[in-house]
């Protein structure tokens, strides 16, 4: 018998379980309910399930779940990786957007073995140093999961509370070198909640080699790398990079990757899968009455406003400054009195009906940030404003999005959209010198003057490259999520007069 082995991954789920999106509840391939139909079609005894992490946090349900049941009821996420019959699971940064204690309690509830083994909380290592695997026809693995260490950049400083998180290729490193001399395994496989630097077949630099994405290096620079099941990046692949097998799924359980790997030819492949089938109906009847109560908090009408507010052309709401954005910076703004307020509009938002739900707003502020004020000069707005610009391009006689912002990830939402002054970007202009004139209450603004700025915590910890930001000094941290912002505003305004301003002036 030949000694083969398969994998099933997933990675980003960020809670879907329904095969719908919350917008429209219309039935597609999406969700966990379908993924685990799809499980069930292709489990054999030689197959493991994996889990790459960004398991508990980003669809409504887990938002209303935090905001309801949070610490009283366990996660229907810890249910979903039970029910599921997952083997291994590792973490990905949103995992720790909560609380360490939600998170915490889902790793010990979820009942599955945790294998991220680059941190520590409290000075213990929250996982073994790696997992042998025997499968029943004799296939011996050893596994381990990492996650980016760039969690720091982007997360709450009171969620990381005792945590230390090693350096992500450091630790894949010295723990695939750690089992090649421990142990006789026919293969050696990473989980990493990571993605990739460069290019795959080419080696090229894809972004600036921050260490967020250590993928490629892995690949290239790490001796007896049999298999690495990637994430983060929320990408479709499967291929080999250098001499490893590769795999990343996109995101809300849309795919499934199948590795399969022979241990006699130490060669593999791997199978994207659309879950394109009946969702598991043990799996909807699991989260049945937690979704009840979602679908109808979702529909609950907030508050009302005169003005059209529903996004028809993205590229066109971001061009020209859509009121929408006016009036995420207005909530942002009634959270503190700052002199400036930036937003973006995330890459699939759809705005707000004129009677505005809680539908319409985890539709179109789809994370779990909070906001910082951060204190900045005229000159580091200068620069801010500056990296805002590099969003577009010129093509012949056009204005584009800079394809950077489109592939390999589209990142729409790093695009920032600054109220509380009027700033011209001329797009042909070279990047770093593109905005031409800004101004505050009609005069130019003091580039020697210190300011406060409204930002997201994602954009506070220097996320998307801003960093320009990274190291301001921080006046306050609203700890309150955007979406109850938002909600709380309209409900305290059930009438909402938005401020729009066209202040933002893009020329070629
Ligand atoms: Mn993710």
């Amino acid at each position: 018998m030949s000694k083969k082995f398969t994998i099933l991954a997933t990675s980003d789920v960020h809670g879907y379980v329904e095969p719908y999106l919350y917008s429209d509840q219309k039935d597609i391939a999406i969700g966990l309910a379908k993924v685990n139909t799809l499980f069930k079609q292709l489990k054999d005894e030689n197959t493991i399930l994996i889990d790459n992490g960004d398991c508990i946090q980003g669809s409504p349900q887990t938002f209303y779940f935090n905001l309801n049941y949070k610490g009283k009821e366990i996660h229907p996420m810890s249910k979903m990786l039970k029910l599921m019959n997952y083997d291994y699971m590792n973490l990905g940064n949103h995992d720790f957007n909560e609380s360490i204690p939600v998170l915490k309690r889902h790793m010990e509830e979820c009942g599955v073995s945790c294998i991220c083994c680059n941190i520590k909380m409290d000075g213990q290592p929250i996982s073994k140093p790696y997992e042998i695997h025997e499968f029943p026809n004799g296939a011996r693995i050893a596994l381990f999961g990492v996650v980016t260490q760039h969690i720091p950049y982007w997360e709450k400083a009171e969620n990381l509370v005792g945590v230390e998180i090693e350096d992500a290729y450091d630790c894949a490193k010295r723990t695939v070198e750690m089992i090649r001399t421990n142990e006789e395994v026919d293969a050696v496989v990473g989980v990493y909640h990571g993605g990739f630097e460069k290019d795959l077949d080419t080696g090229v630099n894809t972004e600036n080699q921050t260490g967020e994405n250590w993928g490629y290096r892995m690949c290239s620079t790490i001796e007896g790398l049999d298999i690495l099941i990637t994430g983060h990046q929320h990408r479709s692949l499967g291929q080999y990079c250098c001499n490893t097998l590769v795999s990343q799924t996109a995101n809300n359980a849309k795919e499934i990757a199948k590795l399969v790997y022979d241990c006699e030819t130490k060669k593999g492949y791997v199978e994207l899968l659309k879950p394109d089938c009946e969702p598991d109906v043990e799996i909807m009847d699991a989260v049945k009455e937690l979704e009840a109560e979602v679908q109808t908090w979702l529909d609950k009408p907030l508050g009302e406003t005169e003005m059209d507010l529903l996004i028809k052309d993205r590229f066109d709401a971001r061009l020209h400054k859509h009121p929408i954005v006016s009036f995420m910076n207005q909530v942002q703004f009634a959270q503190y009195d700052a002199d400036f307020s930036a937003v973006a509009l995330f890459n699939d938002a759809v705005g707000f009906e004129k009677q505005i739900t809680m539908r319409d707003i985890v539709s179109t502020y789809v994370y779990a940030n909070t906001l910082s004020v951060i204190k900045m000069s005229g000159h580091t707005v200068k620069a801010f404003l500056e990296k805002c610009a590099e969003y577009f391009t010129v093509d012949g006689d056009k204005i584009v999005v800079n394809p950077r912002f489109e592939a390999p990830k589209p990142a729409h939402y790093n695009y920032d959209m600054v109220d509380g002054l009027e700033y011209t970007i001329k797009v042909s202009n070279p990047e770093g010198s593109r905005v031409i004139s800004m101004t505050r209450n009609g005069e130019p603004l003091d580039l020697d003057k210190d300011y406060t700025i409204l930002l997201s915590n994602y954009r506070a910890g220097g996320g998307g490259e801003f960093d320009m930001v990274k190291d301001g000094e921080v006046v306050k941290d609203i700890q309150k999520d955007m979406v109850e912002c938002i909600a709380d505003y309209i409900l305290a305004n059930p009438n909402i007069q938005i401020g729009h301003k066209d202040n933002i002036t893009v020329i070629i």
